[in-house]
């Protein structure tokens, strides 16, 4: 049986648990947190920087999200191709998986590690500049969708897409004037295996160092 070392609350976790349950893989999820410090410990001894999401398989441990969709894409492939069988096409949504690790994902999360640096006080120019970079990457991406067929299906592209603008929109808001982004992110928390880690995460809202908003 697969194990997934991981939090319910974690954005990165969420990633890979997407993938999981778009393809209805089996598996066992591994909680790390303090109350199970076994896991912990694996985490620790098989990240190189204790990270998680981590996978295991029998004597074969992947981390990073993107590696372990891919790993799943590989091995337990099921009615949600992950990734185009096309590699030309599968480059493309390599790519953008990228564009939502790199230039959303890591900003958010700048801005929530500095509210948890500095909480109620964070500092200015810090938050500023993961906004700038967000605002950016929204434009990008709101232009994007245009030649993006956004459906029902599940790839790389929206287990990278949706929590990283599911928590980036809590951390700093899409503004109006990308509806389009705005309205795919409101359907990827729609879609089935997106809503469950939704779901899931409920109970860890407060954690959210920034303040979680009342919405979603
Ligand atoms: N590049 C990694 C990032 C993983 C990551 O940042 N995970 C966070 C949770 S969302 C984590 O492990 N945080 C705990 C820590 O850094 O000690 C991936 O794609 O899996």
């Amino acid at each position: 049986m697969l194990q997934l070392y991981g939090h319910p609350f974690s954005s990165y976790t969420w990633k890979a648990l997407i993938a999981f349950y778009a393809n209805e893989i089996p598996f066992e999820f591994r909680m790390v947190d303090p109350d199970h410090p076994e896991n912990s410990q694996k985490v620790a001894d098989h990240s190189p920087l204790g990270k998680f999401p981590l996978l295991e398989d029998g004597d074969r441990w992947v981390f990073e999200a993107t590696s372990i969709i891919d790993y799943l894409a590989l091995h337990f492939p099921g009615a949600s191709g992950l990734l185009p069988s096309d590699p030309d096409a599968a480059v493309t949504t390599r790519m953008i998986d990228r564009v939502f690790d790199n230039y959303v994902m890591t900003p958010m999360t700048d801005i929530v590690a500095e509210h948890m640096r500095s909480p109620g006080m964070p500092d200015p120019a810090t938050e500023g500049r993961a906004r700038a970079v967000l605002d950016r990457s929204y434009v990008w991406l709101d232009r994007w969708l245009e030649g993006y067929s956004a459906g029902d299906s599940v790839t790389l592209i929206e287990c990278a897409a949706a929590p990283s603008l599911f928590y980036a929109d809590w951390a700093f808001p899409i503004p109006s004037s990308c509806e389009r982004l705005r309205q795919w992110r409101a359907h990827l928390l729609s879609l089935a295996p997106v809503a469950r880690c939704v779901d899931d995460a409920r109970p860890y809202r407060a954690w959210f160092p920034p303040g979680a908003p009342d919405r979603d």
